[in-house]
């Protein structure tokens, strides 16, 4: 499974193209934790910011949020710390797959409308909706970021 993971990231990088758009591996099935959203539909505003602490951990605050279903989010990003950070939004095992493609190549770029990287002071949103209940993921991908306490649970309740 792993082996296959990186193959298409590996195919995502050797065609910059389609890193984009509908990015690499034939993703045209919806994605569980919901689609890209319109900023005209959004219902709330959600800020975090993301930075090192002095006690040596990494954090998102705030890192827990309860959405419904059906809602529009936008997400409201800022690196207030001195490293470049992600914020990459999906469901757990998608997370821990892209983890694992991360630590084996820590370059690896990749513009998913689900993720954002910010180099230090940098601000950026993320304009998300979300169609399906359950509890999802946000974490940092750079490489020992999630283990230095980067990631946090999203929990879309039932309208
Ligand atoms: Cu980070």
């Amino acid at each position: 499974m792993k082996t296959a993971v990186v193959a298409l990231f590996l195919a995502a990088l050797a065609t910059p193209a389609l890193a984009s758009g509908s990015h690499a591996g034939g993703h045209d099935e919806a994605m569980a934790v919901g689609e890209p959203g319109k900023k005209a539909q959004a219902t709330q505003t959600i800020r975090i910011s993301m930075k090192e602490t002095d006690d040596g951990k990494m954090i998102f605050t705030p890192n827990t949020f309860k959405v419904r279903k059906g809602q529009t989010i936008v997400f409201s990003i800022k690196n207030a710390g001195e490293l470049d950070h992600e914020f990459v939004l999906d469901q757990e095992d998608k997370i821990m797959e892209h983890k694992a493609v991360m630590e084996k190549f820590p370059e690896m770029e990749h513009d998913d409308p689900n993720a954002i990287r910010l180099a230090a002071g940098e601000s950026g949103e993320i304009v998300w909706k979300f169609t399906n209940d359950g509890t999802f993921k946000i974490a940092c991908l750079v490489p020992g970021h999630y283990d230095a306490g980067m990631h946090g649970n999203v929990t879309v309740a039932k309208k």
